[in-house]
């Protein structure tokens, strides 16, 4: 296959579609095509230079005359500025609204040879299509994408039932890096962490919104908290973060929760834990999840969503009825009492990540897609 040009748009702050478009990009990159990312800053986790990657950052100026800034404008302006002054073979978005859209204005501005890809990551669907006033907008920027992929088999078939779509969607799932290095001795971090020898550690990471339930993760700790001697690691930061800590406060339980918040280093924090929670009502895939199995985490989760997709239950952690915090403190209690369990877990949680979610497989199968949009087979 010749090497490509690829614009790729994402979100580029905090936030699991951001991290897999960062890290699928550093992947093409490596394996020699160009990559341009087209976005309103620079993606968190391109944290160093990066040869044949190039930054193209949207500025969305305030004009007095718009009450609101057309962002989606200014990127489709962006889009397809970059697409013509580098001869793009195709810009790759994340998200349907408003990227895809903007996407097809670009290929029109720029002659329409350039093919779009957009890749559906959730909250666009789950959340945003349920909305009638941007229903057909988002169907719009779905039907005129040259090709459609979902991070989960769940999200596809939801796009197809919630907006009546009858094209075809290609499920793809999220990936790990294929190297993951974490200290193998973590003694000096608990000791940091005010961990003692004999307490059990439990992970959530969040964007703390109140699709992720985050209060049911408090819940189930505190029925955790009565049986173990334990500490609850919180990491990330949203709108839900003031109530969680008034909770956490409620119930008794400051000592033995630690809000870590945002944290760029998240594979050496989360293989500190024992299990992790991820508890969420709404949930595509749940990058968090595979992040955890892929440094031997059981992960306890929710019969929602991609999740179960993602875990394979009773082999790399357990599958709970959604807003059951009980079931699920049962769960984690089972694994975390049971060492040999945990220890089987933990190693199917590994192995699994690294093959059902492995990053090269997984990055050729865009790159197969890519040369089919582009017809060069
Ligand atoms: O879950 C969020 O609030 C963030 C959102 C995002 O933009 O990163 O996550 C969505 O995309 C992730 C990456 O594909 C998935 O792992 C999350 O499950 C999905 N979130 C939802 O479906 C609620």
């Amino acid at each position: 296959m010749r090497t490509l040009k690829i614009g790729i748009t994402c979100y580029p702050t905090v936030g699991g579609s951001g991290v897999v478009a960062t890290e699928l990009g550093k992947r093409l990159a490596e394996k020699g095509h160009e990559i341009h990312f087209i976005t309103s800053s620079l993606p968190f986790r391109l944290e160093r230079a990066y040869a044949n990657i190039y930054f193209h950052e949207v500025e969305v100026n305030q004009y007095q005359i718009f009450r609101y800034p057309p962002y989606d404008l200014t990127l489709a302006s962006k889009m397809a500025e970059v697409t013509e002054k580098h001869g793009l073979d195709l810009l790759h978005v994340h998200y349907a609204v408003p990227h895809a859209v903007s996407a097809a204005l670009a290929k029109d501005m720029s002659g329409g040879d350039v093919k779009v890809m957009t890749t559906l990551h959730g909250t666009d669907i789950t959340v945003l299509a349920h909305d009638p006033s941007l229903q057909n907008i988002i169907r719009y920027g779905i039907n005129r994408s040259d090709k459609v992929t979902a991070v989960s088999r769940f999200l596809v078939n939801q796009t197809r039932d919630q907006l009546d779509i009858s094209r075809h969607m290609e499920p793809i799932y999220n990936f790990v890096p294929p190297r993951i290095s974490v200290p193998a001795n973590q003694h000096a971090l608990r000791r940091w962490y005010g961990i003692k020898d004999d307490e059990d550690v439990i992970v959530h990471m969040s964007n703390f919104r109140p699709v992720k339930r985050v209060e049911d993760v408090i819940q189930a700790f505190c029925l955790i908290r009565k049986e173990k001697a334990s500490k609850l690691l919180l990491i990330g930061d949203g709108q839900e973060r003031h109530s969680i800590e008034k909770l956490v406060e409620a119930k008794g339980l400051y000592d033995d929760v630690l809000f870590l918040g945002n944290q760029s280093r998240i594979y050496e924090l989360v293989s500190l834990a024992d299990v992790m929670l991820l508890l969420s009502e709404k949930e595509s895939f749940g990058l968090t999840a595979l992040e955890a199995m892929a440094v031997g985490v059981p992960v306890i989760g929710t019969n929602i969503g991609g999740l179960p997709e993602v875990i394979s239950d009773g082999e790399t952690g357990i599958i709970c009825p959604v807003y059951d915090y009980q079931a699920a403190a049962r769960a984690a209690l089972s694994v975390l009492n049971d060492q040999a369990m945990h220890r089987r877990m933990a190693d199917a949680a590994r192995a699994r990540a690294f093959s059902a979610f492995n990053s090269e497989t997984i990055v050729a199968n865009y790159e197969n897609l890519y040369a089919e949009m582009l017809e060069l087979h």
